[in-house]
């Protein structure tokens, strides 16, 4: 275990490789915002480098990040109070990276499940990138010293690398120098499901848009996936029990919860009874009340393209200001000599 005292940081990224989704809400941009209210310094991420690790198109790229830094800000985070960066533009995080190339090993790469569900059964072709996914992921936290990491349930593996990586650094050259980050995996929708099967998360890359609500959805598109969302014929339980072995009546009662910040309990003991033809547009028109601010912030924001490119650029210059002499001290403790 880690013996120093790191100060509290909170670091946290999304990739710009598609529309924002909800599950990208509730797991994440959600309770950055919460987080932020905290008062501990948070740094939050475009992992734009993470992104080509599958081929995307140039333009899509750099329209997606900056879509992605209005929907942060969109989302509260507030640029006056937490660091919003591109990845890119701190070239720590990629240097960082090689050292980490160089501490873990081939074999818990070739564990992690994402690497497993994305390469497929065509590791051979898949991008060196996506197989050392996890060391870049592990040193966009490390370059911060970021002592928690909030994150979907998805993430959690990574997150276990992350304190692998950084307990065989220290203890390979005998320094107690990065800490052993906490995951924040909390709240009632750390893992929203896929509005088509409920054993599938919900995720950008799905082929269908019907599985997914995107944050560029609007009233009546999500109405139309509400009332599309495969169920079952029941009506909801009263209690949190009876949802055991109904995974889509339970996902659609945890993104209910989600969005008004209930408990399950709560939920259930407002819609325990209703059948789905009465919750499904009461869900809606919860999520539109939610959702529909933010999507009208982001437009707006991203109508001014310069502004967005300003904000990334001083979180750049003050992210660079933690980023550069963590990597200098890494660099002396490593035996560079510079
Ligand atoms: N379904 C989800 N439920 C809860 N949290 C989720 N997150 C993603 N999907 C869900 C959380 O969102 C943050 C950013 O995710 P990301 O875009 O960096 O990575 P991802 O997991 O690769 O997102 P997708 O949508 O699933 O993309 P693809 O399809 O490309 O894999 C993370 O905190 C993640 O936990």
């Amino acid at each position: 275990m880690s013996e120093t005292q790191f100060t509290p940081r909170v670091f946290s990224g999304i990739q710009p490789s598609g529309d924002l989704h909800l599950g990208n809400y509730l797991g994440a941009l959600k309770r950055f915002a919460d987080a932020q209210e905290q008062g501990v310094q948070s740094i939050y991420c475009m992992v734009d480098l993470h992104a080509i690790t599958v081929p995307q198109k140039p333009d899509d790229l750099k329209r997606s990040t900056r879509e992605l830094c209005a929907g942060f800000i969109a989302s509260g985070i507030d640029p006056e109070k937490s660091i919003l960066i591109n990845q890119s533009q701190v070239p720590e995080h990629a240097q960082l990276a090689w050292i980490f190339n160089c501490v873990a090993r081939m074999g818990w790469m070739g564990r992690m499940t994402q690497w497993k569900d994305k390469a497929g059964k065509n590791a051979e072709a898949a991008s060196l990138g996506l197989f050392a996914y996890p060391a870049l992921m592990a040193a966009d936290i490390l370059i911060y010293h970021a002592t928690h990491v909030p994150v979907g349930e998805d993430q959690k593996q990574h997150l276990e690398l992350t304190r692998d990586i950084a307990a065989k650094f220290n203890h390979d050259y005998g320094v107690d120098f990065f800490p052993l980050t906490e995951p924040v995996i909390e709240g009632a929708a750390t893992r929203v499901m896929s509005l088509r099967d409920g054993s599938k998360k919900m995720s950008k890359s799905d082929p269908s848009p019907a599985s997914r609500i995107n944050l560029t959805d609007d009233a009546d598109t999500i109405a139309k996936k509400f009332r599309k969302a495969k169920t079952d014929p029941d009506a909801l339980p009263s209690e949190a029990e009876g949802l055991k072995d109904r995974p889509e009546a339970r996902n659609l009662v945890n993104i209910y919860a989600a969005l008004s910040d209930q408990t399950i309990d709560q939920v259930l003991a407002e819609v325990g009874g209703q059948q789905f033809g009465t919750f499904k547009p009461a869900l809606a028109e919860l999520a539109v009340s939610k959702l529909g601010p933010i999507t009208a912030e982001m437009q707006r924001l991203m109508a001014d393209e310069t502004e967005i490119d300003r904000i990334l650029a001083r979180g750049a210059e003050q992210a660079r200001e933690i980023t550069a002499p963590i990597l200098k001290r890494t660099y002396e403790i490593v035996g560079m000599v510079g």
